[in-house]
């Protein structure tokens, strides 16, 4: 099909992403989450791959696949840690083994999504420690840019080494500055003005996109809960400057209680995108533990049927963790909602690995 891509990138020359010069697969899966959301929603899970409650690098297992016998349509990574030449991440997935994990997904015809905790430039302290005066310094001009430069550098080098059967550059939907209306991270609504905020996503992004010439990639701008259309738009860097409009949420509530600000925040966000010409996605959302045996067709389902998304992200199955935490969002084999999430997988809407195979998202 070489020979008939011009003709086709002329004839929706009005409908491209953010970066105008990218790739043709890059282009294809664009314009694919644009249409998806008329027929359902791939469901995705970050570290899939690599681990899972009770097990760690496993080749091929997934404890979405060990309960519906699928695997995932969409695979969330997490660069943290790269930033400081680290071999592995921030929760310790090595960077060699996420590459493979996601030329794998990719070959099956899956979609990456990749989040990035970077550390304060400013202080040298995690994500989690704010300083005052962080944001300003990573612009032109100050004190930190160089060093957030060379920071951009290496996570360049990580993408730019994704890499198809055919030499391709992997598509990977970028989640940059991520809930960013919270202010439990140093780019957070307490840390930096809108503005300052504006600057910088588009500081990143030109410096990606047009200094290290990166076409792979989508953009993805995604707050926490938000009441109102307003707030979500608060920090919004632009229609230029972003390709994926999402939210990440999570039910630490009543079944009701979640269920009605799901359901709000998701008309809000539908008409946010429609508005806007972006792809509506729930970027992250999970119910810790699940301890609700018919959660996902009971209370998640129902909301998520009335409305339209291309995808919808659950976080990471950490299980137990050092000091007792315990962290899953998917159910493992024999979890109280691993039945029922059974039911999920089967409803026409729910994309799970096969159904995002047949839709050949990167062509
Ligand atoms: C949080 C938790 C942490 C993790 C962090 C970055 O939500 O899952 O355990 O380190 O995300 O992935």
């Amino acid at each position: 099909m070489i020979c008939c891509l011009p003709l086709a990138l002329k004839m929706h020359a009005q409908d491209l992403p953010v970066d105008k010069k990218a790739t043709a697969e890059t282009i294809h899966l664009y314009r694919h989450l644009k249409s998806l959301p008329q027929k359902g929603f791939l469901f995705g899970h970050q570290d899939d791959l690599a681990y899972g409650v009770g097990w760690k690098y496993m080749p091929g297992r997934s404890d979405v696949r060990d309960v519906t016998g699928d695997y995932p349509g969409l695979y969330g990574w997490e660069l943290g840690g790269i930033e400081l030449d680290h071999p592995v991440n921030l929760d310790g997935v090595p960077f060699d083994k996420m590459r493979e994990f996601i030329r794998l997904a990719y070959r099956r015809g899956g979609v990456i999504t990749i989040s990035w905790h970077l550390n304060n430039p400013l202080t040298g302290g995690t994500a989690w420690q704010p300083a005052p005066g962080t944001v300003a310094s990573l612009l032109p001009g100050g004190e930190k840019n160089a060093l957030y430069k060379s920071w951009l550098d290496k996570v360049a080098v990580f993408l730019q080494s994704l890499k198809g059967d055919r030499g391709e550059n992997i598509p990977v939907i970028l989640r940059l500055f991520h809930e960013l209306n919270g202010s439990w991270f140093w780019w957070g609504a307490n840390h930096c003005t809108p503005d300052e905020l504006q600057r910088l996503w588009r500081f990143t992004l030109s410096y990606l996109r047009d200094e290290k010439q990166l076409h792979n990639l989508l953009y993805a701008y995604n707050t926490d809960n938000f009441a109102t259309p307003e707030a979500w738009l608060e920090r919004y860097p632009g229609d230029d400057w972003i390709d994926v409009a999402g939210f990440d949420t999570y039910q630490r509530k009543s079944n009701a209680e979640f269920a009605a600000a799901f359901d709000n925040m998701l008309t809000m966000l539908g008409s946010i995108a429609a508005k806007h010409g972006k792809i509506p996605a729930l970027t992250e959302f999970g119910y810790n533990g699940l301890p609700d045996s018919s959660w996902w067709t009971g209370t998640f389902l129902p909301v998520l049927q009335k409305h339209r998304l291309a995808y919808i992200m659950a976080w990471r199955n950490a299980g137990e963790e050092p000091g007792g935490h315990h962290e899953f969002y998917v159910p493992f084999t024999g979890q109280a909602s691993a039945a029922d999430f059974v039911r999920f997988h089967a409803s026409p809407r729910a994309l799970f690995q096969q159904a995002a195979t047949k839709e050949k998202l990167y062509q």
